[in-house]
């Protein structure tokens, strides 16, 4: 399973070009949108707010997604549940950004 992290405050053209240049080398290693988990970080910035955009355009093409912020904990549970859904045995998860 892979974690793909993007930074989701930054501008969506940003963001499209950083996911799609990991998609292609994921690509290249066989690795298909179902061992993918999209994950869109820094939820708590809303300054310009690409995240319904990312979501749409992404799941429609079969990826998985969570929203989080590392900074504040906020969707922590929902990505071990993610994670926890794909890989056997129980998940830990600790993020410190301090
Ligand atoms: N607001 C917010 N900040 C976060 C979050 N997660 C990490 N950070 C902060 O983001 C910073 C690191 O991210 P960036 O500065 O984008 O680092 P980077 O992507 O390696 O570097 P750049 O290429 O300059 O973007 C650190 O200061 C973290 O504390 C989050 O969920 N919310
Ligand atoms: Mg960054």
């Amino acid at each position: 399973m892979i974690l793909l992290l993007v930074d989701s405050s930054e501008k969506i053209r940003n963001i499209r070009i950083k996911l799609e240049s990991s998609l292609d080398i994921l690509r290249q290693l066989d690795v298909g949108p179902s061992r993918i988990l999209l994950v869109l970080n820094k939820v708590d910035v809303i300054e310009e707010n690409s995240i319904p955009t990312i979501e749409g355009e992404y799941s429609a093409r079969g990826f998985k997604t969570v929203k989080i912020s590392a900074l504040r904990g906020e969707g922590m549970h929902q990505l071990k549940l993610q994670i926890s859904e794909r890989v056997k045995g129980p998940v830990g998860l600790h993020i410190d950004f301090r």
